[in-house]
C-alpha cells in the first residue's frame, strides 16, 4: 500500500530526518510505500491534524505545542524546566517514560490517534530584537508562541505579551515588527533564517521541544499485526536515528549562525538570571494543573518519576 505522511519541518530538518528514516525502514521491510509531505505541502500544523483524523494522512508528525487544544494534558511540555538539557537523560526518558509511553499514548487514542513516537528536538532559545538578560526585559515584547493556552501562561509568567501564531507567520510578522520575539531550538534558528529578522539569541534553559509523530488509529487498527510491528520497529528504529543525529547538531549550526552573521549577540543565562523564569514556573504548573484536573495531575506526577527514574 502507498502510506501519506506529512510532518511541520523541510525533509533536512530533525522531523524530515526522522520521517525519512521511517519511510527507509517501512519501505525495507515490507511492500509498502510512504510518500512524505514536508512543511508547506498541505497547510500548517493544525490542518496536518485534520488530514489525519479524517483518514486523508496515515501519518502525522504534529508538535504538542499545537496539539494542546485537543489533548490538553500534552501541555505538560511547557511546564518550564521541567525537562532536562541534558540530551542523554532525555533520550532515555523518552525512551522509557511510562507517561510517554503508556499513558500518552490512551489520550492520544481517545482522540483517534495511534501515538507512535515522541522525541525531543533541542533546546528551545528564545530570539528577540532587544537583549533578554530577565524577565524584566520581556516587558512590551510581543513574543510569539505556538497556539497552545500554557505557552501563553508560561510566556506571560515570564512577563512578556504572548501571541500565539501558526508557523507560517513567524518571520513576516518579525520582519514587520507585529511580534519582537519567538522561542525556536537551536538548529531551526539557522535553517529558516530567522536569525535575520532577530539579533539576540538567549539560553534560558526553560524548555525542549518536544514533537510526536502518530498514525490515524482507525489505519492502525486495520493492519496486520506483521505490518503494525513493522510501523512501530520503524518508529524506534526512526528515535534512534535522530537521537545520534542531533549529537551538536545545536552546537554545530549555532556556530553557521555566527559566521552569517557575526552582529548576533549569544547568551547563555547564568544562574541568577534564570532564577525569575524558574520562579515562573510554579504558576505555570499550577496553570496546568487547573487545566487539566486530575488526569493531568496524574500524567505530570507520572512524568517526574519518570524523569527521576532515567536521571542516570
Ligand atoms: O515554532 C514552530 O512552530 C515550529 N518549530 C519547530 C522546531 N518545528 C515545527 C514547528 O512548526
Amino acid at each position: 500500500d502507498s502510506w501519506k505522511y506529512a510532518f511541520e519541518e523541510s525533509l533536512t530538518e530533525v522531523q524530515g530526518v526522522y520521517a525519512t528514516k521511517f519511510k527507509e525502514e517501512i519501505e525495507k521491510n515490507s511492500d509498502n510505500e510512504i510518500q512524505l509531505f514536508p512543511y508547506g505541502t498541505l497547510g500548517e500544523s493544525a490542518d496536518l491534524m485534520e488530514q489525519t483524523q479524517a483518514g486523508i494522512l496515515q501519518f502525522v508528525d504534529q508538535s504538542p505545542g499545537f496539539t494542546g487544544a485537543l489533548i490538553p494534558e500534552a501541555q505538560v511540555f511547557f511546564v518550564p524546566y521541567l525537562l532536562p538539557t541534558d540530551q542523554k537523560h532525555l533520550a532515555r526518558f523518552f525512551r522509557e517514560s511510562k507517561a510517554i509511553n503508556n499513558d500518552f499514548k490512551d489520550l492520544y487514542a481517545e482522540q483517534g490517534l495511534e501515538l507512535l513516537q515522541m522525541f525531543p528536538e533541542g533546546e528551545v532559545a528564545m530570539t528577540t530584537k532587544e537583549p533578554v538578560n530577565s524577565c524584566e526585559d520581556l516587558n512590551e515584547v510581543k513574543f510569539r508562541v505556538m497556539t497552545n493556552p500554557l505557552l501563553v501562561e508560561a510566556y506571560k509568567a515570564f512577563g512578556a505579551t504572548p501571541t500565539p501564531l501558526p508557523w507560517g507567520e513567524v518571520y513576516g510578522s518579525l520582519q514587520t515588527n507585529i511580534i519582537q520575539g519567538q522561542e525556536n531550538p537551536t538548529f531551526y534558528l539557522y535553517s529558516t533564517k530567522l536569525y535575520e529578522v532577530t539579533d539576540y539569541i538567549t539560553y534560558t534553559g526553560h524548555s525542549n521541544f518536544t514533537t510526536a509523530v502518530m498514525a490515524n488509529k482507525e489505519f492502525f487498527d486495520g493492519l496486520s499485526d506483521a505490518d503494525k510491528k513493522i510501523v512501530q520497529d520503524a518508529a524506534k528504529a526512526a528515535f534512534e536515528h535522530i537521537v545520534v543525529y542531533q549529537d551538536g547538531l545545536a552546537q554545530q549550526e549555532l556556530k553557521k549562525i555566527k559566521e552569517t552573521k557575526p552582529s548576533m549577540t549569544v547568551t547563555v543565562l547564568s544562574e541568577e538570571q534564570r532564577s525569575c523564569f524558574k520562579d515562573a514556573a510554579g504558576d505555570v504548573e499550577a496553570k496546568f494543573i487547573e487545566m487539566t484536573g486530575d488526569r493531568g495531575t496524574a500524567i505530570l506526577k507520572q512524568f517526574k518519576a519518570d524523569l527521576a527514574a532515567t536521571a542516570q
